[in-house]
């Protein structure tokens, strides 16, 4: 079966059941506020049983209960035709009263494991949001990896999460101009944000960080401070440097565009926001953008491990040893967990969200 660990709850129901926006059956895994959600396949389902369920693009995680039926389920009615299912195993625990949800997928493939961490921290609501597929397009495998911390609330965040890898997959250089691809659906997805909220007297934000797989390619692309840090040949390299009002090159951009960098607590875009690049954030446009810088990194032998995650674990947990927990553990799922556990005993009181994703390069059968 899909769900494998302490499985709270397990729910299979009809497309109409779901609002008609998933035109298939819909798993969700876990309970309370972990849950993974993924729209099946009528086929894969009814021949396979739930042993050989394939998630149809993969599986599709959410943090919070309360918004499930709404984002979740919009995978199937979307897919592609020739987006091929690719297996993903998956399963979710609930945190209980500590406040945290993870969950776990591998690839078919046995050659990438990933799983998640999402800790509430101290203060109280969730405006982080994080979205994982393994998917196949064109016969290419194809993984895609993301945190987008929200503030302000938590609209842009959870935005993000429904249409910005949709939107990517989507985009006709996708496979063949990949970075391209990520620098405009980045803009385009940010343009639509602030479109759809036109009526609101809202200025929500967020952070992405991403990391696309295609191929022997892997694409770290990165606005606002959450950060991206892969392990390679046993070292520690941050393949992000957070967008901070005060890097030298962004206070130039924002100050070209007309904008002022103040301290107020710390260094800050219009004495307000303590980042220099984000999605939404109308108010403070056109300083703060969604323009991407994006990292390209070959996938070869060396690569062991990627962490992506928001500032409440980088504020209190180094790089090294981030990767080199994510590397030692068996389970990325149990890793990326250790690492939510670790930043909030140390005191982080921001939301905390981290994905793990370790490289198997050599086929280990049975
Ligand atoms: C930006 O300011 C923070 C303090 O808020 C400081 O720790 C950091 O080193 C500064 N970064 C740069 C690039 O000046
Ligand atoms: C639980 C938690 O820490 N929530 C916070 C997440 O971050 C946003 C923006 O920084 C806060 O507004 C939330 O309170």
């Amino acid at each position: 079966m899909v769900c494998i660990g302490s499985l709270r709850a397990l729910v299979l129901r009809a497309a109409a059941a779901a609002g008609g926006r998933c035109r298939w059956p819909r798993v969700l895994c876990g309970g309370g506020r972990g849950v993974v959600d993924a729209c099946v396949t009528p086929r894969a389902s009814v021949r396979h049983g739930w042993r050989g369920l394939r998630a149809a693009t993969g599986a599709r995680m959410m943090l919070d209960s309360s918004s499930s039926s709404d984002s979740a389920a919009s995978d199937a009615g979307q897919l592609q035709p020739q987006r091929r299912a690719l297996a993903a195993v998956a399963h979710a625990q609930d945190g209980g009263a500590g406040g945290y949800a993870s969950g776990g997928w591998a690839r078919e493939d046995g050659k990438l494991k990933c799983g998640y961490s999402s800790f509430r921290g101290k203060r109280a609501t969730m405006e982080d949001f994080y979205d994982v597929k393994l998917t196949e397009i064109d016969g290419q495998a194809v993984s895609l990896f993301g945190v987008f911390d929200g503030h302000g609330g938590s609209r842009a965040a959870q935005y993000l999460k429904e249409n910005l890898f949709e939107n990517l997959m989507k985009h006709p250089e996708f496979l063949t101009d990949t970075k391209l691809a990520i620098s405009e659906t980045y803009q385009k997805t940010d343009a639509d944000f602030l479109e759809s909220e036109s009526n609101a007297f809202r200025d929500d934000g967020s952070t992405a960080s991403t990391a696309v797989l295609v191929g022997g390619h892997l694409y770290v692309a990165n606005v606002g401070d959450s950060r991206a840090v892969i392990s390679k040949a046993g070292k520690a390299m941050a393949l992000s440097e957070d967008h901070k009002p005060n890097r030298s090159d962004e206070r130039k951009r924002i100050q070209n565009a007309g904008g002022v960098v103040i301290w107020a607590g710390t260094w800050r875009v219009g004495g307000v926001l303590a980042m220099s690049r984000a999605f939404g954030n109308r108010l403070l446009k056109p300083f703060v953008v969604a323009e991407p810088e994006i990292q390209e990194e070959h996938v070869n032998g060396d690569l062991e491990c990627l962490v992506l995650a928001s500032d409440g674990l980088w504020d209190v947990v180094e790089n090294e040893e981030a990767v080199s927990l994510a590397k030692t553990e068996d389970l990325p799922e149990s890793a990326a967990r250790k690492l939510t556990e670790i930043a909030y005993s140390r005191g982080s009181a921001d939301n905390i969200t981290c994905i793990v994703v370790q490289f198997h390069h050599h086929d280990k059968t049975g």
